[in-house]
């Protein structure tokens, strides 16, 4: 099933001369309307006209969270606020959030590729479509929204939060379709287990679950536990919020919607393009956007693309699933660690759940990872020497793939803080 077939499956050749007149258009838009842009060009002494087609984006400069940072609120908006009809918000580690706007052409662009994505994922205009992720400033709960409502679903705006009022939502309403964040689908998962109410009660046949990394493992978790179809779902404010990119049935990588949104993959250090198959940094380029396009903006997200066809029929480029920030990769005595590495390893383990947290600490000059993990409400009763065998075990397994050596805590199940929104995973003490 798709959207919109026509756009979904169109041919390469097509796809690049949309492409290539959609980023004409915006090379003009951001030289004439934004001075930070015309400031670059004109430094490497470019002008639009100079790019024959996307191929030649390689010779142009990125765009950095950081010239979010320095242009703040709006230096980098390439229309009149008058034409502005929606502001969001991501909350930055430090000081002010970046901010991003929305022309009215820009929402509908954005209400195009989530309801594609969510049809990807099983959707339909018959679905019950509960929206579980934050609506306000973080775009992911709007942006669902209106994707869900351009299919005709049955839209319940329910928001982050309230777990209880979502399980009698979900039951009541006959929800068949959840999107929220994949850690908070577990946390819904054993919220029903306490109330004694099992998954096959439920309407649920499918969900879209993003705004976080998460793992194959924790994929089959949510699976097995909300008894329904997992799919993925990416995308950042800077480029538009969820809808950049979304798994279709195959469950092989997402589909980028390419008509909208230009990928390319970078060496995160030389910034040299690597070809598809390759891991390195996302780099977006929004070749329709008014409100604020981006020229080749660095996500910092670690992934590879893949141009084969996928089986669903669909010709968008798939990126894999983002296996880590370049930034939010924690180095350990010199060693780069991503907390997707230590799920993978952890939810390979029976006897664990799917909550962890990563506590870095620095002993002396040397730095210390303090892995802790919930164990099951049966193991959690058993025999100290049985937890200690297993907190072996984990030890020895995360060596093995980390390289480095870790401590292991196996801690009582629900004990560690959950999240409504992203999940926090790491919690770095050290002092630099
Ligand atoms: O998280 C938008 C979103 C909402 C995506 C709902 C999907 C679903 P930001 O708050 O700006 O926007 O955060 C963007 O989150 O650069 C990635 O690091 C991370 N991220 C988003 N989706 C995924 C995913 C939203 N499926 C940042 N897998 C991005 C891994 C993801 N990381």
């Amino acid at each position: 099933m798709y959207w919109n077939e026509r756009i979904e499956r169109i041919s390469r050749e097509e796809l690049t001369e949309i492409q290539n007149n959609r980023f004409s258009k915006m090379l003009r838009r951001i030289y004439h309307n934004v001075p930070f842009y015309r400031n670059k060009f004109q430094e490497l002494d470019i002008y639009p006209e100079d790019i024959r087609g996307i191929e030649d984006i390689s010779k142009l400069p990125f765009t950095t969270k950081q010239d979010l940072r320095d242009n703040y609120p709006y230096g980098l908006f390439a229309t009149d606020l008058s034409q502005i009809v929606r502001l969001h918000a991501s909350s930055g580690t430090t000081g002010k959030p970046i901010v991003v706007g929305y022309t009215r052409e820009d929402l509908n662009n954005w209400a195009e590729v989530c309801a594609r994505s969510i049809v990807a994922a099983g959707g339909s205009s018959n679905s019950v479509i509960q929206i579980a992720y934050g609506y306000g400033l973080f775009t992911g709960g709007l942006g669902l929204h209106y994707g869900a409502e351009r299919l005709g679903a049955s839209t319940i705006p329910i928001s982050s939060g309230n777990t209880d009022r979502q399980i009698m939502l979900m039951k009541d309403f006959h929800t068949t379709f959840l999107a929220c964040t994949p850690s908070y689908a577990l946390f819904l998962a054993d919220a029903l287990k306490d109330q004694g109410i099992s998954p096959e009660e439920l309407d649920l046949k499918s969900g879209i679950f993003g705004a976080e990394p998460w793992s194959e493992n924790m994929r089959k978790e949510i699976e097995k536990k909300l008894n329904i179809s997992a799919h993925n779902i990416y995308g950042l404010s800077e480029i538009c919020g969820p809808g950049v990119a979304s798994e279709c049935s195959c469950k092989n990588g997402m589909h980028i919607w390419e008509d909208h949104f230009y990928p390319e993959i970078v060496d995160p250090v030389s910034l040299e393009p690597l070809p598809y198959g390759s891991l390195g940094e996302l780099v977006f380029t929004s070749i329709t956007k008014e409100g604020i396009p981006l020229l080749r903006y660095r996500t910092r997200d670690l992934t590879a693309l893949h141009n084969e066809l996928c089986e669903c029929g669909r010709t968008h480029v798939r990126m894999e699933r983002v296996m880590g920030r370049s930034d939010d990769m924690i180095i350990i005595r010199g060693v780069n660690v991503f907390p997707s590495q230590i799920e993978d390893v952890l939810l390979q383990i029976g006897e664990l759940e799917p909550h962890y947290q990563l506590v870095v600490t620095r002993e002396g000059t040397l730095d210390c990872l303090e892995v802790q993990v919930e164990v099951t409400d049966n193991l959690f009763s058993d025999k100290i020497k049985n937890l200690e065998s297993l907190a072996n075990m984990i030890r020895q397994r995360l060596s093995s793939v980390l390289q480095i050596s870790s401590k292991v805590t196996l801690v009582e199940p629900r004990s560690i803080p959950r999240s409504e929104g992203k999940a926090k995973r790491v919690i770095d003490k050290r002092n630099y």
